[in-house]
């Protein structure tokens, strides 16, 4: 099998699992974040700054891939890894959801996906079998099954038909996915926010023996508690000896709370898109040093972090270069945020290990969200 993971142990608080995911491009310690690099670039980071804040696997994009620079272009150019010099882990997007939220006239039947491309209006058509010649072409450690995310709030008798169709797709992905030996394909589940369908649809993903399971269809718009509630009814269905990925979310209360829910897998664009407005997390919660009081502030962007933006520059200065469209700027809020989050996660590792996460949730939760900087 292309990949394996390796479940080290759970927390006797919480029950959260400690593991660690085995790949083509090397092992990865979970629960992680994997950083989005949608367009093959972790927008404004060099593979070298990842490496160095710690990061073992990225997330790029099908549909982004397919429509610019083509995806025979990745395979001459010898894969994905070759292409953007990034010789650790890559997870590709199958195109599913993507499709649904950028492209232009959208119809969906059996047989895939028919839309025009947002960027030059060129009639295109996705599929399961298209999908993964793409995935297939682009040589990413981990690929996804096409699936289809309904929207929130969404009728049931949709929400039931498309997890019957996300499951006839997926054994088509099974059938067509030409790289087993090296690439592993992850079913996703999803059901919307109804508990019947959810159960059902993580009954007929996990029937097909995958590498791993992905949760999708949330973080769609549905408040946080829904979100919660609906983990609790699926990761409890998902085998043990499997990775769960929860897809698209990444905020700092659902990176803690979905680890405590079983999950093992996170991404979100979150630390990229709001850097690029000068918003920030830190140990005290959001700073969004583009704010005018922190014009005179020559203090470090978070007082408890090491990373190289905080070692060196003052939110002075950051607010300065933010303000002024200053690409280092970004390359310094964006470095600080996804440093953030892979600590964070190093953190709910270690809580994991010595059986006190629940514990740390509180003191994070307090010291993130309950006071203001
Ligand atoms: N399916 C796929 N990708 C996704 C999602 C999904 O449901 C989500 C939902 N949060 C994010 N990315 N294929
Ligand atoms: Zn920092």
């Amino acid at each position: 099998m292309a990949v394996r993971y390796e479940l080290i142990k759970t927390c006797r608080q919480s029950g959260a699992r400690l593991g660690r995911l085995h790949t083509p491009h090397g092992t990865v310690e979970t629960p992680v974040f994997m950083p989005v690099g949608t367009l093959a670039t972790v927008k404004t980071m060099s593979p070298e700054e990842l490496k160095e804040m710690g990061s073992g696997i990225i997330l790029s994009n099908t549909y982004h891939l397919y429509l610019r620079p083509g995806h025979e272009v990745v395979r001459e150019a010898g894969g994905l890894h070759r292409f953007m010099n990034w010789d650790r882990a890559i997870l590709t997007d199958s195109g599913g959801f993507q499709v649904f939220s950028l492209a232009d006239l959208r119809k969906i039947s059996e047989e895939g996906v028919s839309f025009r491309s947002h960027l030059s209006g060129e009639p295109l058509f996705l599929s399961p079998e298209k999908s993964m010649e793409i995935q297939n072409a682009l040589g990413a450690d981990i690929i996804m099954a096409f699936d289809e995310c309904p929207p929130y709030p969404a009728e049931r008798d949709y929400v039931k038909a498309s997890l019957d169709r996300t499951y006839r797709w997926l054994k088509r992905c099974t059938e067509a996915h030409s790289r087993k030996e090296d690439q592993a394909l992850f079913g996703i589940i999803q059901g919307g926010m109804y508990r019947d369908l959810r159960e059902e649809s993580a009954r007929l993903i996990t029937s097909i023996d995958l590498p791993g399971y992905a949760i999708g269809g949330l973080s769609v718009g549905e408040p946080k508690e829904k979100m919660y509630e609906a983990l609790e009814w699926t990761t409890p269905l998902l085998p043990e000896e499997k990775p769960r990925y929860l897809m698209g979310v990444g905020s700092p209360d659902a990176l803690v709370e979905g680890v405590i829910r079983g999950v093992d897998m996170f991404d979100c664009v979150l630390p990229t898109r709001i850097a690029r407005n000068g918003a920030t997390m830190t140990s005290r919660g959001r700073v969004v040093v583009r704010n005018a009081k922190y014009a005179r502030d020559f203090s470090p962007l978070d007082p408890e972090c090491d990373c190289y933006t905080c070692r060196n520059y003052t939110r002075a200065y950051l607010r300065h270069l933010i303000k002024s469209d200053e690409t280092f700027g970004i390359r310094l809020t964006t470095y600080h945020n996804l440093y953030f989050l892979l600590r964070l996660k190093e953190k709910v590792r270690q809580a994991i290990r010595e059986d006190r996460l629940l514990d740390f949730r509180d003191r994070f939760f307090e010291e993130y969200y309950g006071s203001t900087m």
